[in-house]
């Protein structure tokens, strides 16, 4: 289906859902842009890059759904380019300010985060070929895998690997932040490849599943846009509170 047609194609319940969606994703992120920026100084000064870049992320997104909102609305031609060209900016600045929390050595951190930058930048840029290919070519399939692979990279490194340890050491109130944001890590992205196999609708899971296209469509750009709105303000308030809980028992205070 042609990507314009399959604004045409939904249902008016369905047009409506998805135009809320878009809607309600502007505000979110414009308010967490404003929100992120005056929140700085309630951290200390050495924790503040991190809030610094939730602003960055939900400005970036506030452009991009604003944009994502008005070619919708418009319904003459569609875009998948805005979702990936944001992707491609926060997704590297998620890792990198979860690593800046995560009470990892600056040593380490200076070896792990440009890993896990390029590791995210590669995990979008390689499934952007695949996500506009035809659906049922080989192309979405073989992108699809590469672009697994770095995700399971990044997960395994925030898991597993040097991240993962310090962020499971600690124990207290920044211990279950810690724990908190990693597990709303691992369950926003996991929405991201499922709507990636289910926007194919031939696929194994389109077809079990059996959905109509116009509800395949409604799934993954709903699905998307509460994952981006968790994975972005909902994530960096989390980031906050860790920051926070940081700061205060290093015994800053804010002014
Ligand atoms: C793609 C292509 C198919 C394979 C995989 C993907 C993963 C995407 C992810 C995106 C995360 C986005 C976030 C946005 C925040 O707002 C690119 C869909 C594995 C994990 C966290």
């Amino acid at each position: 289906m042609d990507k314009v047609d399959w604004i045409a194609a939904l249902s008016d319940s369905q047009h409506e859902l998805i135009y809320n969606a878009f809607s309600f994703a502007v505000a979110a992120m414009g308010i967490g842009f404003v929100y992120f920026l005056v929140s700085r100084n309630r951290v200390a000064p050495q924790y503040r890059s991190a809030v610094t870049m939730s602003a960055m992320i939900c400005g970036i997104a506030a452009y991009h759904y604003w944009r994502i909102f008005g070619q919708f609305a418009d319904g003459g031609t569609w875009n998948e380019g805005y979702r990936y060209a944001d992707w491609l900016l926060t997704v590297p600045l998620l890792v990198a300010e979860l690593v800046v929390v995560s009470g990892l050595s600056k040593e380490a951190a200076k070896k792990t985060t440009p890993r896990l930058v390029v590791a995210a930048l590669l995990m979008i840029a390689t499934g952007y070929p695949g996500e506009t290919a035809a659906g049922g070519s080989s192309t979405r399939t073989v992108w699809g895998i590469i672009s697994s692979i770095f995700m399971l990279y990044v997960l395994y490194e925030l898991f597993a690997g040097e991240v993962g340890k310090a962020l499971k050491s600690q124990s207290g109130e920044v211990g279950s932040k810690l724990n908190n944001v990693r597990y709303l890590l691992l369950l926003t992205w996991g929405v991201y490849p499922i709507a990636y196999i289910l926007g194919d609708s031939s696929s194994w899971l389109s077809e079990t599943l059996g959905l109509s296209g116009s509800e395949a469509s409604t799934a993954i750009q709903f699905g998307y846009t509460i994952a981006d709105v968790l994975a972005k303000p909902g994530y960096g308030l989390i980031i906050l509170g860790i920051a926070i809980a940081r700061s205060n028992a290093e015994g800053y205070r804010a002014a």
